[in-house]
């Protein structure tokens, strides 16, 4: 039986990670202290929407103000951050990006989707809409799609779609499994919340798919349904959640199939609860969980009520949780540990859910009230983050231990996304109709930025070896050596390490839209000199687990993960993506001396029910001399066996 795995051994094909284009992340160049905020500098546009393009880039987009970057003879309200060295320069994004959503392609082109009509100082409505009317040179943004490919270098632009969409103002966009995106909801022309005389429950699609298609849920959620609370399910059907209401959208047929209501809070804008989807992982067969929590606690009639003094209302403190292709009904989990409206949800690559940003008092929205400050319907901002942990006893999951707090108010228009290398970029705020800053303005326009660092952050990264640029949905496993610095000493830290896919998505008005965590299937083999392969299945093969396009690909051994690196899913193309036959990966094993195996207690075997037999050959020349040394020990013990 030995000499068998063992010959297996020798005779398996060498990794496909071998053979195709591959990523060896390194170490932080940040010196961050985990638990604390850092100082970088300001972004030269108020970060309302942010997206990570590239492993080295940020896209930030505002709404059209006056800003003093220029670009094209007239302010700017969007820019690129260059992470490595802070450097920026400001984009043309064309047309008024204000309260857009957004999301990326299958083929990994960014869109900014709708927004409001070209307007000039202070906000008012433009004599033209065609971007002809100064000071601000902008166009109607209402029907827009922005799109933009990152690039490496400087000469990546935004550019305008010639196909446009119905008016929408605060729409969501959710990719779907071809890589193409839904667009839902939203209204015509702006406003606090919406108002059937310039509602638009409708969704469509891009690239475009035919008439805008009338929703329930969209119709009857009035007056608090803009941005509709929306996830892709790995059952195909859509997660919509507005107002008081859920269902499960089926797209194609147009069904929808009502949940039970949102109990607590409204969680959609403008009460602006944090909201993200749990990961979906080999031990919960990839079964999708949301979590929404904060928001505000608002009677349906009550937003629309004169006497109602939005920046005296508490915002919630509650979270519930649901699984909306298992059950209908909403599970109260932890209640955050303070009340938070406006509040950023960012899953890091160790499974936990950073919640950032926001404030106790109020809600997202502005306006000239006698009881407004400046303009903010907000108040009293929670300035420490707290972190979720899924795995810890009910009463504990919440947790601000050892963080310290951030001294800049991050309410309305403020956002948060994470980054390669674990950290997160904190940025924006602004509840104000135009650019405004001073020493006696209480909530100004907010350029600082700044990144927050996770507990694991200043910890030695692992830095696995064979990380692919690219993964199929089903298909044949690879594989990624670790070495010892990677498993801290011990080969027994195998036993835990995880390949995470992280999508970072998205993210405005407490929303991270396309946010999304897969952990791969996998199974070890680890040596005796402390050093492992992990073998790893590619995708699920169903493209709703994870759409199509960028992610990043993060190894964690110890809840430590290494630098995400940029990995393309599915085939780089908005089509109908290919299920493959899931490949075997071989019996997880510690290979503990030069003459035995030892098999793990509870080895996994692929997702198509076989059970590999062979254990599998690490990449010699990627790895050096120690698994030259394991070889030659197997060598010889095959040839005494035979
Ligand atoms: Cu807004």
């Amino acid at each position: 039986m030995k000499k068998n795995l063992y010959v297996m051994a020798l005779l398996s094909p060498i990794s496909i990670a071998k053979s195709l284009p591959v990523t060896t992340p390194a170490q932080p160049t940040d010196n961050g202290s985990p638990g604390q905020f850092e100082s970088i500098p300001d972004s030269i546009v108020s970060s309302q929407q942010v997206f990570l393009g590239r492993v080295d880039k940020i896209y930030i987009l505002d709404k059209v103000q006056n800003n003093p970057a220029q670009i094209s003879g007239h302010p700017a309200w969007a820019s690129e951050y260059r992470i490595g060295d802070n450097s920026q320069r400001p984009m043309d994004v064309m047309t008024n990006s204000f309260c857009a959503g957004g999301n990326v392609l299958g083929n990994g082109t960014w869109l900014s989707v709708g927004g409001n009509q070209a307007i000039t100082t202070g906000g008012t409505p433009a004599e033209s809409q065609d971007g002809s009317s100064g000071p601000y040179y902008d166009a109607d943004g209402r029907h827009s799609i922005r799109m933009l490919t990152p690039c490496a270098g400087d000469d990546c632009q935004w550019s305008i779609s010639p196909s446009s969409i119905d008016q929408r103002w605060y729409p969501t966009v959710e990719t779907l499994e071809d890589g193409s995106v839904i667009i839902l909801g939203g209204c015509r022309n702006g406003g606090y919340v919406n108002h059937a005389s310039q509602s638009n429950p409708t969704y469509e699609f891009f690239p475009p798919a035919g008439p805008p298609v009338t929703s329930n849920i969209l119709q009857t959620t009035l007056p608090a349904n803009l941005y509709p609370l929306t996830w892709l399910l790995p059952s195909g059907k859509l997660l919509v959640q507005a107002m008081w209401s859920t269902v499960l959208l089926d797209r194609n047929t147009h069904v929808e199939t009502p949940l039970d209501d949102m109990p607590n809070a409204v969680r959609t804008y403008p009460a602006s609860a944090g909201t993200v989807m749990m990961p979906l992982t080999p031990s919960n067969n990839w079964t999708a969980t949301i979590m929404f929590c904060g928001g505000s606690n608002v009677a349906t009639d009550q937003w629309t009520d004169p006497n109602f003094v939005v920046i005296s209302h508490p915002a919630s403190d509650s979270c519930v949780k649901i699984t909306p292709d298992v059950s209908k009904s909403y599970v109260a989990d932890d209640p955050l540990p303070v009340q938070r409206s406006m509040v950023n949800c960012i899953l890091l690559p160790d499974g936990k859910v950073l919640c950032i940003n926001g404030a106790r008092l109020g809600t997202a929205g502005y306006g000239t009230n006698s009881w407004s400050i400046g303009q903010s319907y907000a108040d009293d901002p929670v300035l420490t983050p707290v972190m979720y942990d899924p795995d810890a006893p009910a009463g504990k999951r919440w947790s601000s231990d050892g963080f310290s707090a951030s001294t800049i108010p991050r309410m309305y228009h403020s956002t948060a996304i994470l980054l390669p290398d674990g950290s997160v970029f904190v940025s924006g705020s602004n509840p104000n109709a135009d650019y405004t800053v001073g020493p006696n303005v209480r909530y100004p326009t907010e350029y600082r930025t700044e990144k927050f660092f996770p507990p694991y952050f200043n910890r030695r990264r692992p830095q696995p070896q064979g990380l692919p640029e690219r993964l199929s949905y089903g298909g044949p496993p690879f594989d990624i050596m670790l070495d010892t610095d990677d498993l801290f000493g011990d080969v027994r830290n195998i036993e835990n390490a995880t390949v995470v896919i992280l999508r970072p998505g998205y993210a405005t008005h407490s929303m991270s839209m396309g946010q999304r965590m897969v952990v791969l299937q996998s199974s070890y083999t680890g040596y005796g000199n402390n050093t492992a392969v992990l073998h790893v299945s590619q995708m699920p093969p169903n493209a709703a687990v994870m759409v199509p396009g960028p992610a990043l690909v993060f190894v964690v051994v110890q809840g430590i993960p290494s630098i995400g690196a940029e990995v393309m899913i599915g085939s780089g193309a908005i089509e109908l993506q290919a299920m493959l036959p899931v490949g075997a990966i071989p019996v997880s094993s510690i290979v503990q001396n030069d003459t035995s195996v030892v098999m793990a207690p509870d080895a996994p075997s692929s997702s198509d029910g076989s059970s590999a037999k062979s254990a599998a050959y690490p990449c010699v020349s990627d790895f050096g001399d120690q698994w030259l040394s394991i070889i030659l020990v197997l060598l010889a013990t095959w040839a005494v066996h035979v």
